[in-house]
């Protein structure tokens, strides 16, 4: 009977072992970053990403391509989320598919984290090398420390080449010349191999006799002394020592061979330069907001003010990266992702351009798949549901004016 539940306990063991390895092994690529499964409020409602240029849609290996645009930091930041105080400009991929070589808000380098300002508004730019050939989903991302990574709009880049032609050489302040890709990787495999069989030597040490349920029976006999021999003691004391030693003779051995070393930097920036944008002259009040459900449409009464001094159209309605259109009055030419430009989207009950001086209330439908394909719809299952984003004015000449509108949301099933 003990001889049975022996085998069972270590049979037991063995298969969680093997699962618990094949999930650790199993990796399939991923191409795409759940950026749909975001919550919309935190997409309409943070940091809205626009005017945004990817520089190429293929790169070759170790070649260089940029990432920049705009990106408003939202007044009506959510209560739920921390206020970005600490946020890092990232990029959203799939793993080091391409490296990041510097990044810049408002002209600055920013390898930190910065703090940024609500209502206020930063032009960013991004430097990416080319790292692992492959069709990726290349993001605009912001880190907010207590807010996570708050996701911008994605668009396919392919890299071309080999990557075992990637080079990442740096110089190192004590003047040399590394290869960041495989620099000290030897070094790197041999520690994991040494720790990983020291921990298996001593896995397998216990393992190799009765498991849990034996063992628990012995104990709860009252003969729990008799489970751990003296040699179990001494093999114990031998793995305890013998990982001092190690720790404490490699440190030493390192120290040797690096005498400088600097800790990794960190650190929070401050005063980051936010955009000169003049106050819009163009005032926008929603009387109410509506979401039908069924026509996948978003349906705004706009009172819209001209305190400027040449007429305007509305262009555009930007939330969550996804773009509505009037066609008449604004089209894109930057390349901007298909699935989240909706070129025809935005339809104004009127539209002809507001005088200066001018007040008229309008019915703005902003209506494409995307509601639903990027899961912005979800929003009218929020305790608090309230949309926002950014309208897009335009006056003859072109010239383009800012606005945002942050209103709650009512949905319709009719
Ligand atoms: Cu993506």
């Amino acid at each position: 009977m003990k001889i049975i539940k022996d085998k069972v306990s270590k049979l037991s063991f063995v298969a969680l072992l093997v699962t618990l390895t094949a999930a650790m092994f199993y990796t399939p690529t991923a191409s795409a970053h759940g950026e749909k499964s975001q919550a919309a409020f935190m997409r309409m409602r943070t940091i809205h990403w626009y005017d945004l240029d990817w520089s190429k849609d293929e790169v070759a290996i170790n070649e260089t391509m940029t990432i920049s645009g705009k990106f408003h930091v939202f007044a009506g930041w959510p209560e739920t989320v921390d206020k970005p105080e600490t946020s890092f400009l990232n990029i959203g991929i799939p793993g080091p598919v391409f490296i990041r070589q510097g990044s810049w808000i408002g002209g600055q380098l920013v390898p930190r984290s910065v703090s940024l300002e609500l209502g206020d508004t930063y032009e960013f730019k991004v430097l990416l090398k080319a790292r692992r050939p492959g069709d990726w989903h290349v993001h605009t991302m912001m880190n907010v420390e207590g807010g996570g990574p708050i996701i911008g709009p994605g668009k396919w880049v392919t890299i071309t080449g080999s990557m075992g032609e990637f080079v990442n050489p740096i110089v190192t302040l004590t003047g040399e010349t590394i290869n960041l890709e495989d620099y000290a990787l030897d070094n790197i495999y041999f520690w994991h191999a040494l720790w990983y069989s020291i921990g298996l030597a001593w896995l397998v040490f216990w393992v190799r006799r009765p498991l849990f349920i034996p063992r628990n029976i012995a104990v709860m006999d009252g003969k729990a002394n008799t489970l751990i021999s003296g040699t179990d003691r001494k093999v114990g004391v031998a793995f305890a020592l013998g990982t001092v030693v190690i720790v404490a003779a490699s440190m030493g051995s390192t120290n040797d061979k690096y005498p400088v070393t600097t800790p990794l930097q960190a650190g929070l920036m401050r005063g980051i330069k936010s955009m000169d944008i003049p106050a819009p002259t163009v005032t926008v009040k929603v009387e109410d907001a509506t979401y039908r459900v069924p026509g996948r449409a978003m349906q705004m009464t706009l009172t819209i003010t001209n305190n400027g001094d040449a007429a305007v159209q509305l262009g555009e309605f930007n939330t969550a990266s996804v773009r509505f259109l009037d066609a008449e009055v604004y089209e894109d030419e930057s390349g901007y992702p298909d699935d989240i430009l909706a070129e025809e989207g935005l339809t104004v009950s009127d539209n002809s351009p507001l005088a200066p001086g001018e007040t008229r209330t309008v019915e703005v439908t902003a209506s494409d798949a995307a509601w639903e394909v990027y899961r912005l719809a979800d929003l009218i299952y929020d305790p608090d549901s309230r949309f926002a984003g950014l309208l897009f004015f335009f006056d003859e000449e072109g010239n383009r004016q800012m606005v945002t509108v942050d209103a709650p949301l009512i949905p319709s099933f009719i």
